[in-house]
C-alpha cells in the first residue's frame, strides 16, 4: 500500500517537473532560437514569428493589388516613353527626349531596355507591350553589326539572362536560340591562356580588349551557362563556367578574400585590393545562388561558399558606434570605409542565405547581418531629403561622429539594390516594414524621378529640388520595378523555392532536388 501511494506521487512529480520542462522549452524556443535555422525548433520558432508579424501584415488584396496597379502604370510609362523617343536604341534619355548610350554596350545600339525589361512586362501581363518586344527581338534583334569593345559581363546578365529567363517563363524556344546566339557571341572572350576571361570583345572585328579582368565579371556567369548547357543539350558552356571556377578558386589572399583585379594573360591577380561592391558583388552573390539553382547539390559550390563567406563577415563587414552595419574595401591594413549603392544587394544575399540553410550553423547570423545591413540601407534613404540614397556613403568612424549618413557620390542612378534586399526580406521574415519602405520608394521615385517623358535619375539626393541625371537605366525596368511588384505580389509569383534570380533580376528555374 505504502509503496504504491509513492510512486503515484512520484509519477505526479515526475509529470509536474516534464511539464515545467516543456513550458520552459517552448519560452527558449520562442526567445532565443538555435543557430539553426531550418531545424524543426526553428521552423516552430518561425511560425510563431510570422503569427506575430501577421497580425499588423497587409492582407487586404484590394489594397495590394492597387499598390501592383500603381507599380504597373511607372513600368508602362517607362516603356512607351523609351518606345516613343529610343526604340531599338539602349537607353532612354527622359530629358532630352532621345536616347542614352551607356559606355558597357560601346557604341553598339542593341536595344538594352527592350532585352531587359521583357521580363518584367510578361510578369507584369503587359501582354500587348510584351509582344512588341518580343517582335523586335524577332525581327530586328542582332549582334552583328556590334564594332566596338562590349562587356561581356553585361551581354550575359542583361540579355542571356534575360532570354533564359524568357525561355523559362513561357516555353518559346525563340528565346533558347537567342540566348544560344549572344553566348555563342561572346566565346572569343574565353580562349585565354589561364581561362580567366577577356572583361570585353569586339564582336564584329572578332577582337579581345587586352587589360584586366575584373570580379564581378568573370565570377557571374554560372548560372546563365549552367541553363544554357541544361536546355541545349550542349556542355560547351557549362564547360567554361567549369575551367573559369578552377582558375578563379585558387586566387584568395591570406585572409580568404578574393582581390578584385585579375589579370586574363597571367591568370594572377593584380594586387590585394578587396571588395565587396561594385566590381566585386554578384561574385558572391554566384556562389551562393549556383549552389541554389543546382537544388542544393553542387557541394565545391557550397564548401566555396562557406570558405569565402566567414573571411567577408569578418573582414569586409564593419559597425559603426552606434551600431550600423556597413560594407567595405580593404587593400593590405588599410580599410576603406565607403560603402556604394550597389553593395545594398547584400541584405537580400545574407537573408537568402540563411533561408537555403547553405551554412546550416551559420544561419542566424547570416539572418542578422541581412537585417542590419539592410537597416543600414534604409537609413541611407530616410535621412536624404529626397527619401531615395546616395551612390556611395562614407562611413569612416570619424565622419560618422560628425556626420552621420551623408554621402561622398550623391547621386541616385534608379538602382534596384535597397528595394532588391526588402523585396528577399519580405518573402523569408513577412514582416510588414519591409513592404512598407517598399512603397516609400514608390513614391519617392515617384516624386522626384519622374518625367513626362519617362524617369531620370538624381545629381543630388540631398538636395529638395534635384536635377536629374537624364538617363532612365535599362535595369529600372528589369529590376526595380520587378523587385517593387513582387514586394506586393503572393509569394507564389516566382516562388523563392523554385526559382533563383540573375543579378540582374532575370528568373531562372531551380533544378529539382
Ligand atoms: C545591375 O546591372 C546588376 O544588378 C549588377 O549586378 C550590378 N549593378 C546593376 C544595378 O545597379
Amino acid at each position: 500500500m505504502f509503496n504504491i501511494a509513492l510512486a503515484c506521487r512520484i509519477k505526479i512529480i515526475l509529470i509536474f517537473i516534464l511539464m515545467l520542462l516543456y513550458v520552459i522549452n517552448l519560452l527558449i524556443i520562442i526567445e532565443m532560437p538555435t543557430d539553426d535555422l531550418f531545424t524543426e525548433q526553428r521552423y516552430k520558432y518561425d511560425r510563431v514569428i510570422r503569427e506575430r508579424n501577421n497580425r499588423d501584415v497587409e492582407q487586404d488584396e484590394s489594397t495590394l493589388k492597387t499598390k501592383r496597379n500603381k507599380i504597373k502604370d511607372m513600368m508602362l510609362h517607362a516603356w512607351k516613353n523609351y518606345k516613343l523617343y529610343a526604340w531599338g536604341k539602349n537607353e532612354l534619355n527622359s530629358i532630352k527626349k532621345t536616347y542614352h548610350n551607356n559606355s558597357i554596350f560601346g557604341t553598339c545600339e542593341i536595344g538594352a531596355t527592350i532585352v531587359d525589361a521583357l521580363d518584367t512586362l510578361y510578369i507584369m501581363e503587359l501582354m500587348e507591350e510584351y509582344e512588341e518586344g518580343r517582335n523586335w527581338v524577332l525581327n530586328e534583334f542582332s549582334l552583328d553589326e556590334c564594332n566596338a569593345f562590349i562587356s561581356v559581363f553585361e551581354l550575359n546578365i542583361r540579355f542571356i539572362g534575360s532570354f533564359l529567363s524568357l525561355y523559362a517563363l513561357t516555353g518559346d524556344s525563340l528565346y533558347k536560340e537567342k540566348a544560344k546566339y549572344v553566348a555563342d557571341k561572346t566565346y572569343l572572350a574565353f580562349l585565354t591562356p589561364s581561362k580567366i576571361p577577356y572583361q570585353k570583345i569586339n564582336i564584329y572585328s572578332r577582337q579581345c580588349e587586352q587589360g584586366m579582368t575584373v570580379l564581378a565579371d568573370c565570377g557571374s556567369l554560372s548560372l546563365e551557362f549552367t541553363y544554357l548547357s541544361e536546355i541545349t543539350n550542349d556542355p560547351r558552356y557549362a564547360n567554361h563556367k567549369k575551367e573559369i571556377n578552377k582558375a578563379l578558386r585558387p586566387l584568395r589572399t591570406r585572409n580568404g578574400l578574393y582581390p578584385y583585379m585579375l589579370d586574363p594573360s597571367t591568370g594572377k591577380y593584380f594586387n590585394e585590393q578587396v571588395l565587396f561592391g561594385a566590381n566585386a558583388d554578384s561574385f558572391y552573390e554566384y556562389l551562393l545562388k549556383t549552389w541554389i539553382q543546382s537544388g542544393s547539390k553542387d557541394n565545391e559550390m557550397q564548401d566555396w561558399f562557406i570558405q569565402t563567406i566567414d573571411s567577408v563577415m569578418e573582414y569586409l563587414i564593419k559597425t559603426t558606434s552606434d551600431g550600423f552595419y556597413y560594407t567595405t574595401g580593404k587593400y593590405g591594413n588599410f580599410t576603406d570605409h565607403y560603402m556604394d549603392h550597389v553593395s545594398c544587394f547584400a541584405g537580400g544575399f545574407f537573408a537568402l542565405a540563411a533561408k537555403s540553410s547553405i551554412y546550416p550553423n551559420s544561419s542566424m547570423s547570416l539572418l542578422s547581418f541581412a537585417k542590419e545591413l539592410t537597416r543600414t540601407c534604409r537609413e541611407m534613404y530616410v535621412t536624404s531629403k529626397t527619401g531615395l540614397g546616395p551612390e556611395k556613403m562614407n562611413f569612416s568612424p570619424l565622419m560618422h561622429e560628425v556626420e552621420p549618413f551623408y554621402g561622398v557620390d550623391r547621386s541616385y542612378k534608379l538602382r534596384p539594390e535597397v528595394v532588391e534586399s526588402y523585396f528577399y526580406l519580405w518573402r523569408i521574415m513577412h514582416e510588414q516594414k519591409y513592404r512598407n519602405w517598399a512603397w516609400d520608394v514608390v513614391q519617392a521615385i515617384e516624386k522626384y524621378c519622374r518625367t513626362p517623358f519617362g524617369y531620370a535619375g538624381l545629381q543630388d539626393v540631398y538636395d529638395e529640388d534635384p536635377e536629374f541625371d537624364g538617363v532612365q537605366q535599362s535595369f529600372f525596368l528589369a529590376e526595380t520595378l520587378k523587385y517593387l511588384y513582387l514586394t506586393f505580389s503572393n509569394d507564389s509569383v516566382l516562388d523563392l523555392n523554385k526559382y533563383v534570380f540573375n543579378t540582374e533580376a532575370h528568373p531562372l528555374p531551380i533544378r529539382n532536388r
